[in-house]
């Protein structure tokens, strides 16, 4: 997960002071200490750290606090607060040019992620905001710069203005706007060069295309893993530049990433989306709030819920539903199910978004294992169609088949078979109990 060291010490943090029915300035100044150490140790920047703190313990000893009557629950509150603040406060938009198309130019480093990012970028604004995007290959030093871009349009079918290495990123960038115009293109996301470090060259061809362009973003494509050299180099960036936007990529990784965290009290500028991934759809709108909120294990169902509803069949969930209630389920729709659940990202990372998962993930035996999941779902794979219906049909030879066909073995598919029956029976008196006000929701019951 993103900010994970971060989130595990925050989170023990807060437990401590979550249920106090009094606190006092000696619990704050304790909070406080170990919330800045939980934030250096995750390589925030020292002077952004200061500044939180400081707010954060004005805050907790004043009047919000003292005269609530869960101050346990208000500290952790305006913690919360200041966290989303320092991320960035109200959630970001793109901006839409009054006459099309809207041109978007990516800058950052090399190796930042800014052609992967331009492919992303593309993806999100079709899928999510039913845009036409065109891709400019502007990076004109390497070929492969180039056939890198082609080939995520390629993959997501749409189209990119390339000229070769010879033409120059400036008219490169005139002439796909030019077209984009004419084929009603409404978003023009033009893929810059990259440096190893922060170059008066490149800085004044980033300059000349700006100025001859005048695009309507500009998004600073920053690497999270690159620690407190992500600041410096956003700042250089915006000094030149003036970007509008930030884009924090490798947020999936293992590293720290707290420098990603100082970028918007450093530069001031809103980061706008978080790149969760290789894949051409991990890309996320990034919401300060809440990310806050997944940071202090407080889950954030909102981004649960449009994952589901960008992923999952809802007529279908609400089919399967329905006979999970009826008990007719069978493993074709537990399989059916749980693939669509795989869909919606790898399940740790579900697992941040729901409320106080986190603990459950913290206990050894609970811990949910992608391993043992496919090890479900080929089990299932072996079993015969009139098997997946009617379970009871089971008897040791059609078990021994099973395990050997999945590479598992008895012990296991007895194990499932079982834990298949209780999920029926538990569904069916959950219904009995619900009876009457039937839940609009979705039902995962290995979740
Ligand atoms: N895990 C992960 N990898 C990413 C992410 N974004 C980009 N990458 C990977 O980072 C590497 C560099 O990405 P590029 O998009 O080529 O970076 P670039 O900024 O265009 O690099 P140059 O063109 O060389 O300046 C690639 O292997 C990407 O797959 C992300 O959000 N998560
Ligand atoms: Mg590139």
């Amino acid at each position: 997960m993103a900010f994970e060291g971060l989130a595990d010490r925050l989170q023990n943090t807060i437990q401590r002071i979550k249920g106090k029915g009094k606190v006092t300035e000696q619990d704050v100044k304790e909070m406080t200490r170990e919330v800045r150490l939980a934030l250096l140790e995750a390589d925030v920047n020292f002077k952004v750290v200061k500044d939180f703190v400081k707010r954060v313990k004005e805050r907790a000893v004043g009047q919000e606090v003292m005269e609530s009557l869960t101050p346990g629950q208000q500290v952790i509150k305006v913690v919360k607060e200041e966290l989303t603040n320092l991320m960035g406060g109200d959630e970001s938009k793109i901006a839409v040019a009054k006459r099309p198309p809207t041109v978007i130019m990516m800058v950052g480093l090399q190796g930042a992620g800014k052609t992967t990012t331009t492919g992303k970028l593309a993806n999100h604004l079709r899928k999510k905001h039913n845009r036409k995007p065109m891709l400019v290959a502007a990076d004109v030093y390497r070929p492969a710069a180039i056939n890198q871009l082609q080939t995520l349009g390629k993959q997501l079918d749409l189209p990119v203005y390339a000229k070769g290495t010879d033409a120059n990123p400036v008219d490169i960038a005139n002439e796909a706007i030019a077209e984009a115009k004419e084929n009603h293109y409404d978003y023009v996301i033009i893929d810059t060069a990259g440096r190893l470090h922060i170059d008066g060259e490149l800085m004044g061809e980033l300059q000349q295309i700006k100025d001859n362009v005048q695009p309507d973003e500009i998004f600073l494509v920053v690497d999270a893993m690159t620690g407190q050299d992500a600041v410096n180099v956003a700042e250089s960036f915006d000094e030149q530049l003036e970007v509008s936007g930030v884009v924090l990529t490798k947020l999936d990784g293992d590293t720290r990433g707290g420098a990603a965290l100082s970028i918007k009290a450093v530069t001031g500028k809103p980061i706008k989306f978080a790149g969760m991934g290789e894949k051409l759809d991990q890309l996320e709108a990034f919401h300060p709030e809440r990310m806050a909120s997944r940071i202090l294990g407080m889950g954030d169902v909102l981004t649960l819920i449009e994952k589901a509803q960008d992923n999952v069949d809802e007529k279908r969930a609400k089919e399967l539903e329905e006979k999970m209630r009826s008990a007719s389920f069978t493993f074709d729709d537990f399989l059916e199910q749980m693939g669509q659940v795989r869909n919606m990202g790898p399940l740790d990372e579900l697992l941040d978004m729901i409320p106080g998962a986190n603990k459950m993930k913290g206990l050894k035996n609970a811990q949910i294992d992608e391993k043992q999941i496919s090890h479900v779902e080929a089990i299932i794979q072996s079993m015969t169609k009139k098997e997946r219906q009617e379970p009871s049909l089971m008897n040791a030879s059609r078990k021994r088949r099973i395990a050997k066909g999945s590479g598992t073995s008895v012990s296991e598919v007895n194990r499932l078979l079982k834990q298949f029956e209780e999920m029926k029976k538990m569904m069916k008196q959950m219904s009995n109990m619900q009876k009457g006000k039937k839940g609009k929701g979705m039902n995962f019951p290995f979740m």
